[in-house]
């Protein structure tokens, strides 16, 4: 029985490794600036991050960002200047209730614009309160832990997420950022 196990998981190894090359190539992905162990985070400057804000497709209304259409784009920043720490900001509203239709595909970006701290921008079902050490469970779709800005230059990486109807919360899991703060709501109907 072993002998015809570890052929068929070295296989699926490297069919794995194969197809993360072949995506990361035909994504346009570079690798020399990433974060070690993930290749996903590429790097801007500040007028590129804004020209990415920009790009959100959502309507503001108050402290809710409408969404319409078959495609979607979401584009959020964590702790854009003049925002309290720790926050999502999106159109330049803190941590909004976002208004998503169902059906719909959901592009995020996400950009950490706040330098010399980590954050994520993970989406959950599960609602607050968070623990100061977030066990947020399951994570259905992220970015998992950005690099650290340093001066000049912002991670942001993006995902694609098929959500069902319902009720969402997108969350930052650096311990103490979720607990104090550093979430919001999304709803698909
Ligand atoms: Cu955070």
């Amino acid at each position: 029985m072993n002998t015809q196990i570890k052929p068929t998981m070295h296989k699926g190894r490297h069919i794995a490794a194969g197809l993360s090359t072949i995506l990361a190539a035909a994504l346009g992905i570079s690798t020399a600036m990433a974060a070690p162990l993930d290749t996903s985070w590429k790097m801007a400057t500040l007028p590129q991050v804004k020209a990415l804000l920009a790009k959100d497709s959502g309507k503001v209304s108050g402290k809710t960002v409408t969404y319409s259409g078959k495609t979607v784009h979401v584009v959020a920043a964590a702790v854009l200047p003049g925002f309290p720490f720790p926050s999502f900001e999106i159109h330049d509203v803190k941590n909004p209730t976002l208004d998503i239709p169902a059906g719909a595909t959901v592009d995020i970006t996400f950009i950490n614009t706040n330098k010399g701290f980590g954050h994520s921008l993970d989406i959950t079902k599960k609602g607050p309160p968070y623990a100061v050490m977030p066990v947020i469970n399951p994570i259905i779709a992220g970015t998992g832990f950005s690099p650290v800005p340093k001066s000049g230059g912002f991670g942001y990486t993006d995902f694609t997420w098929r959500p069902a109807a319902g009720t969402y919360y997108y969350v930052c899991q650096i311990p103490g950022h979720a607990a104090t703060g550093m979430f919001g709501k999304i709803v698909v109907k």
